[in-house]
């Protein structure tokens, strides 16, 4: 008998992909033959300590090797632990365990469904500085987004110096590798940090909060994906559209509460997929949209109005795209009244 939720299928291919990741990157450690590294050990076991001591980390005992203890801890040749994923702990009722932090060699951390986990991100995780993937979903923690996620002192300095090119180097970062955020389905709160979309990102999602506040502008950045649906997110995003030089193709903004006049935007050509439905946008149909091949594209629940671009790439958008508008007319749907 478990009381853990089995694990979604993202989470499954998430976690694949880090067991391939770790096993490609580290063959030596497969056999399991290095003994690990004393002082992660000590971290490991105050982790556990921290977290209650859970059933499942039963196999987490001291002077036994951690490079073999479930789930799932990986090392390196030399016996650092490089990636550590909790999931499915049962119930449980902690804070973040503050000693991930002196878990200094890790590049991948994810910690999935374990809807006990409470508290902020501990200050302490700004010391995992190899850090590539960072993953906490479906768990209770709360507090902000850390600010050490972000640069964003340097971000504002770029903004305020426009001459200034290139991608704000990573490399000002506390965690400067950091490429994959996701801390979708838990409970954080208070705005998106400045400066959090560094050079080196690749998929930042924070869908599932409740964070608030305008989604900060953008200046240099490589991102692919960025998916901030469901929280309460106001303002008007486009100058964050449209600041990444090298737009993301996929942007997921739905279920916010967002407001600006999407008439005259200019969207990137990039652009795969854009869904930006349950909002409050108005104006009419950006006609830009006709030049972005999207695959999918979502702004139904708005109050958008008027004639709907025809040509190129807007027929294959179904009325489904556009539904519960203002009064929104054209193909897919009716045929606007003459003289609107
Ligand atoms: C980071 O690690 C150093 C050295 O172990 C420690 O002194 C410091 O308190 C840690 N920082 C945080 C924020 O925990
Ligand atoms: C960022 O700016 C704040 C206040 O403006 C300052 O206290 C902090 O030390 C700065 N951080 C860095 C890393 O420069
Ligand atoms: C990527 C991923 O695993 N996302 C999951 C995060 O948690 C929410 C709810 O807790 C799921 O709906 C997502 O699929």
């Amino acid at each position: 008998m478990t009381s853990s939720k089995p694990l979604s299928t993202s989470s499954l291919l998430r976690l694949l992909s880090l067991l391939l990741f770790l096993f490609s990157a580290n063959v030596a450690s497969s056999s399991a033959a290095t003994d690990c590294d004393p002082d992660d050990r000590a971290a490991l076991l105050r982790v556990k300590s921290q977290l209650g001591d859970p059933v499942r980390l039963s196999s987490w005992q001291p002077s036994t090797n951690c490079c073999a203890w479930e789930p799932a801890v990986f090392c390196n040749a030399e016996g650092r632990v490089t990636g550590l994923a909790l999931y499915a702990l049962g119930e449980l009722k902690a804070p973040v365990p503050p000693a991930l932090g002196e878990l200094t060699a890790l590049e991948i951390l994810q910690i999935e469904s374990v809807p006990g986990l409470s508290a902020p991100i501990p200050p302490s995780f700004s010391n995992l500085t190899r850090l590539r993937d960072l993953d906490i979903n479906g768990t209770s923690i709360s507090g902000p987004v850390p600010a050490f996620l972000s640069c964003a002192n340097l971000s504002t300095l770029v903004i305020a110096n426009s001459k200034l090119a290139g991608p704000i180097p990573a490399s000002l970062a506390a965690l400067p590798n950091l490429r994959y955020l996701d801390l979708s389905g838990n409970m954080l709160s208070g705005a998106i940090p400045p400066g959090l979309l560094h050079g080196s990102f690749r998929f930042l999602i924070l869908s599932n909060n409740r964070l608030t506040g305008e989604i900060p502008p953008v200046d240099y950045s490589d991102v692919d994906t960025v998916d901030l649906s469901r929280n309460g997110l106001t303002g008007d995003p486009t100058p964050f559209l449209f600041g990444i030089t090298r737009p993301a193709v996929k942007i997921d903004l739905s279920w916010n509460e967002l407001e600006f006049d999407m008439t005259g935007v200019s969207f990137p050509h990039h652009l795969r997929f854009l869904d930006l439905s349950h909002n409050r946008i108005t104006g009419s149909v950006a006609k830009s949209l006709m030049d972005v091949n999207l695959e999918h594209f979502d702004v139904s629940y708005n109050e958008l109005c008027g004639e709907i671009p025809a040509g190129r790439f807007m027929a294959v958008h179904g009325p489904d795209c556009y539904a519960q508008n203002k009064c929104l007319c054209g193909a897919p749907l009716t045929p606007c009244v003459s003289g609107l």
